[in-house]
């Protein structure tokens, strides 16, 4: 099977390559990156002789349409992924992942090659504390940030490709993901190479928003899975029932590196920011036979912290930038 992986250096992406590798010996890999900041080829070491590597732009037609004639199936991981960034300057948002998902599609039409889209929980906007509904696939779009508007919005650009041209296509809508190789930017990884500098971890207000985290590789897995059983035209939500508050994680993640679970900083919020999200997978679970193995998010935390200390070499190019960019717009307020 010819898989296109787009967005493959990329976090999710180069885990769904390294395992692709692993669990699927008639895998033959091409990967489509811009090798934008959050991209690097060291993401993919090891596997660099036995895949196709093209550095392009997702937007660029011509690429994308002869790269899709080549596929039997393309897995679409390619965004700008950062609500931060997209409060920033939300430009390359709707350029990447509008455009970006529109030349796919374009290409995917043309050519008849089986779609999978990944996309966010983001795009349901956020949920109370005390809500007890989760996201369901039947909840209402809502997004709130140029990030997640974006994202919305391609995925109503494969919902109407479905139904206005007839492409196989599925879409999945996952919940935060922790594991190794996630840009510093992010929460986890943030605040473990915070610590690891002696530096101490930040907290957006109060820390009371609520996340619901999966590891990378059951994401991956459940991706593989709606790729061979899902049916076409259908969303499946991905999600392990992982919801921890941010403050928690903080305190988790000070605590397992040794340190005082109260020595973290407090710094401005995010505009906007979404209180919590929630996933509920039943139709992945039920309908399609999926189930996440990491049951314990300590453990897989206390790993992904082992591989952060292991590889140091992989996040220290990315670091002084990211660190930098945050302090023009974070103070620390306690
Ligand atoms: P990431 O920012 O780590 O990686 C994105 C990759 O896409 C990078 O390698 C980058 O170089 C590449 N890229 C960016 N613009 C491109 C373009 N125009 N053309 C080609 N390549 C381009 O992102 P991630 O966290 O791995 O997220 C991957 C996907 O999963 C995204 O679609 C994101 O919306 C979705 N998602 C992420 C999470 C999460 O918790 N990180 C959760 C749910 C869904
Ligand atoms: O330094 C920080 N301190 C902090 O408290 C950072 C970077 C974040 N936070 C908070 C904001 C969020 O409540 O932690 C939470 C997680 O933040 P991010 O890692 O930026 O993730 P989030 O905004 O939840 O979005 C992530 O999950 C959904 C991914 O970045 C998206 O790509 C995905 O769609």
């Amino acid at each position: 099977m010819k898989v296109l992986v787009t967005g493959g250096a990329g976090f999710i992406g180069s885990n769904f390559v390294h395992r692709t590798l692993e669990t699927r010996p008639d895998a033959e890999v091409t990967v489509l990156d811009l090798l934008t900041y959050a991209g690097s080829q060291t993401s993919l070491d090891g596997v660099h002789d036995r895949i196709r590597f093209v550095e392009g732009d997702v937007a660029d037609a011509s690429l994308v349409d002869r790269l899709v004639g080549e596929a039997d199936v393309v897995v679409h991981f390619a965004a700008e992924s950062h609500n931060d960034n997209s409060l920033d300057d939300p430009s390359p948002f709707v350029q990447t992942n509008l455009v970006g998902t529109f030349a796919l599609l374009e290409a995917v039409r043309r050519h008849g090659v089986r779609y999978h889209h990944i996309s966010t929980d983001e795009v349901y906007g956020d949920l109370e504390l005390d809500d007890p509904k989760k996201f369901t696939e039947d909840t209402p779009y809502n997004p709130s940030s140029p990030y997640s508007a974006s994202k919305a919005g391609s995925d109503l650009l494969v919902r109407a490709w479905v139904r206005s041209f007839g492409i196989r296509a599925t879409i999945s809508n996952c919940s935060n993901n922790y594991g190794p190789r996630q840009h510093v930017e992010k929460f986890i990884p943030r605040q473990i190479t915070n610590v690891i500098d002696g530096v101490r971890p930040k907290l957006y207000g109060a820390g009371l928003n609520v996340r619901d985290w999966i590891h990378v590789d059951d994401h991956n897995e459940a991706v593989w899975t709606i790729v061979d059983k899902g049916v076409s035209g259908e969303t499946y939500l991905i999600g392990a029932d992982g919801e921890v508050n941010n403050l928690d994680v903080v305190r988790l993640i000070l605590e397992l590196m040794g340190e005082d679970p109260d020595g973290f900083d407090q710094v401005t919020d995010r505009a906007g920011h979404d209180l919590r999200y929630a996933i509920e997978a039943g139709r992945l679970r039920q309908e399609l036979g999926w189930t996440p193995r990491y049951d314990s998010f300590r453990d897989g935390l206390a790993a992904t912290i082992e591989w952060y200390r292991a590889n140091e070499a992989w996040w220290r190019p990315q670091k002084e930038a990211t660190e930098a960019k945050y302090a023009r717009t974070q103070q620390v307020l306690s």
